[in-house]
């Protein structure tokens, strides 16, 4: 199956048209890769897959994974897809994910990538925007880039389930190429240094990271599918629509050890 790649007018990101849900079993794996290696977060717009077909597209990615809730309070009610809790469904009233994050990084090997289904959308608002966590890193001056290499950060947060250190500058293990890898969301300290000097070097990671210029900005139809690299991006969903209803659901599929 042909498909047509056309990077977005962005830092980041790039529509996929062409794919059929239905006929995922035709789709040259190696060329999707290849593309979310090129442009780390991949569009598909309308796809309307069906649970199975959300599955499947999913396991190109990587190898789904069971979605267990992060947070201890939101297990009893976490509701899913399909039975074997590989769909997690996210609506706007529990989980807005309006911060700067990449997913689950506090787990000992978080998820390799997300893939994401817009299912409900409010009236108006509620678009995602991505950022590129490779230029967040290449923008930094050398002196600071190789400090930065030597540091381990904490992921964790009052209430989720694990705490881990992770490299504050990770490398793509299919690309080579080096993302600083923290974020607001989860990052709460780095390894084996005093607070009063770890909270003042984070916030500069995170000001320096958090620039409109290293984003692209998707507005979404129902049925659009999003996956994008964890290992190389951080996303923010924009709690702009009030009180109304959006709903998402969502695929992870396995990552490794950040290294
Ligand atoms: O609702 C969205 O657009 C993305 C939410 C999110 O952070 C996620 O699914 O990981
Ligand atoms: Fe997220």
């Amino acid at each position: 199956m042909p498909i047509q790649i056309e990077p977005l007018r962005a830092a980041l990101g790039a529509r996929v048209d062409g794919l059929v849900a239905s006929a995922l079993d035709r789709v040259c794996r190696d060329s999707l890769l290849e593309a979310l290696d090129t442009h780390q977060v991949l569009f598909f717009p309308e796809l309307n897959p069906t649970p199975a077909q959300h599955t499947a597209l999913a396991g190109l990615f990587g190898e789904p994974e069971v979605h267990i809730e992060g947070r201890q309070e939101d297990r009893a009610t976490a509701r899913y897809v399909d039975d074997e809790n590989l769909i997690l469904v996210i609506d706007s009233g529990r989980n807005a994910a309006n911060f700067w994050h990449a997913d689950a990084t506090f787990r000992e090997s978080p998820p390799g990538a997300s893939i994401i289904a817009i299912r409900t959308l409010p009236p108006r608002g509620g678009d995602t925007l991505w950022l590129d966590t490779y230029r967040a890193f290449d923008e930094l001056t050398p002196p600071i880039q190789e400090m930065a290499r030597h540091l381990q950060a904490i992921h964790g947060h009052p209430g989720v389930s694990e705490t881990n250190p992770h490299p504050v500058v990770r490398t793509h293990p299919r690309t080579g190429r080096e993302a600083l890898w923290v974020n607001r969301g989860w990052t709460t300290g780095l390894k084996d240094v005093p607070v009063r000097q770890a909270e003042p070097l984070l916030r500069f990671f995170f000001d320096t990271m958090e620039q409109p210029e290293y984003t692209c900005r998707w507005s979404w139809s129902v049925g659009d599918v999003a996956v994008w690299d964890n290992r190389c991006t951080m996303h923010y969903a924009l709690h702009d629509y009030g009180e109304e209803y959006r709903e998402i659901h969502r695929v992870m599929v396995a990552g490794e050890k950040p290294r």
